[in-house]
């Protein structure tokens, strides 16, 4: 389909200026060192996002929280299970109330997790050091305890649409982070009086962790219903299985997501 035309105006020259945004995936306290789901090297990459944050060229700048209740789905607490074990989950019939709905939705395979980024504890704070204060939103995913959502968009069911898709449409947001670094929730101000409102085009991924929550928001991002043209700033993400990272890297680019380096970025923007 579009796959053409996504690859023939992917280059870097095509980035908008002004008119794209920097999502940076769950860098969170509990995805780096010290944190119950630490990724190794994911405190080194915060200096790394500062000074993409720091850019003129981005017109909107979006964190993401993974934002879980306590007995999330997500975790292997919940069920009594070993860590790292698969089950299958099925839809949450609050959330999908009709059984042929269910039915249709169909079951998904869930890996378990240790017990991370709990709403209101220290581990879904923002990475100390990370500059908040040049956030316009922040996002949070997986807040509902029967659905998990590695992208920042809408869980796999689509249940649970996260407000990111709007926020990127609407081209501005008219909230401003208050320094989320605690946790605290985004306020609301208003946008300027006649400001132009642009919808971005071009989003730039980075964050933690590159083989989950980066992978499944840059795929959500070029599919059908979104259709951003996409970059993930690779050596502004880290994995948390490494060695497995480069088949990850070769399904992006192969449904049409351009692999970055932050130098090139950081020249062009
Ligand atoms: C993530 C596993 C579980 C991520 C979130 O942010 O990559 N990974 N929840
Ligand atoms: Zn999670």
């Amino acid at each position: 389909m579009g796959e053409t035309r996504k690859t023939t105006l992917h280059t870097l020259e095509t980035a908008i200026l002004g008119k794209s945004a920097l999502l940076i995936i769950d860098t969170q306290n509990d995805f780096v060192e010290g944190g119950s789901l630490a990724v190794q090297g994911g405190k080194s990459i915060v200096p790394t996002i500062n000074k993409l944050l720091s850019l003129p060229g981005f017109a909107l700048r979006i964190a993401t929280k993974d934002f879980h209740p306590p007995d999330h789905i997500s975790f292997a607490r919940t069920h009594g299970k070993e860590e790292f074990a698969d089950i299958e989950i099925h839809p949450p019939e609050d959330l999908a109330p009709d059984e042929h709905d269910r039915d249709t939705l169909g079951p998904l395979k869930q890996t378990l997790w240790p017990v991370h980024c709990v709403q209101g504890t220290p581990g879904e704070s923002l990475a100390p050091g990370l500059n908040v204060d040049a956030l316009d939103a922040v996002v949070h995913k997986g807040t509902h305890k029967g659905v998990e959502s590695y992208s920042a968009f809408i869980d796999p069911w689509g249940l649970c649409p996260t407000g990111l898709d709007g926020i990127l449409k609407e081209g501005r947001v008219d909230k401003k982070s208050r320094a989320s670094g605690d946790g605290s929730e985004v306020e609301k101000t208003q946008a300027d009086e006649g400001e132009e409102r642009v919808p971005v085009k071009d989003v730039f991924i980075v964050g933690l962790a590159s083989d989950f929550c980066v992978k499944f928001t840059a795929m959500d991002a070029v599919r059908e219903g979104y259709e951003y043209r996409t970059w993930v700033i690779t050596d502004a993400t880290k994995a948390i299985k490494p060695d497995e990272i480069d088949k990850h890297w070769e399904e992006m680019k192969s449904k049409g997501i351009v692999l970055v380096t932050v130098d090139e970025v950081v020249q062009k923007l």
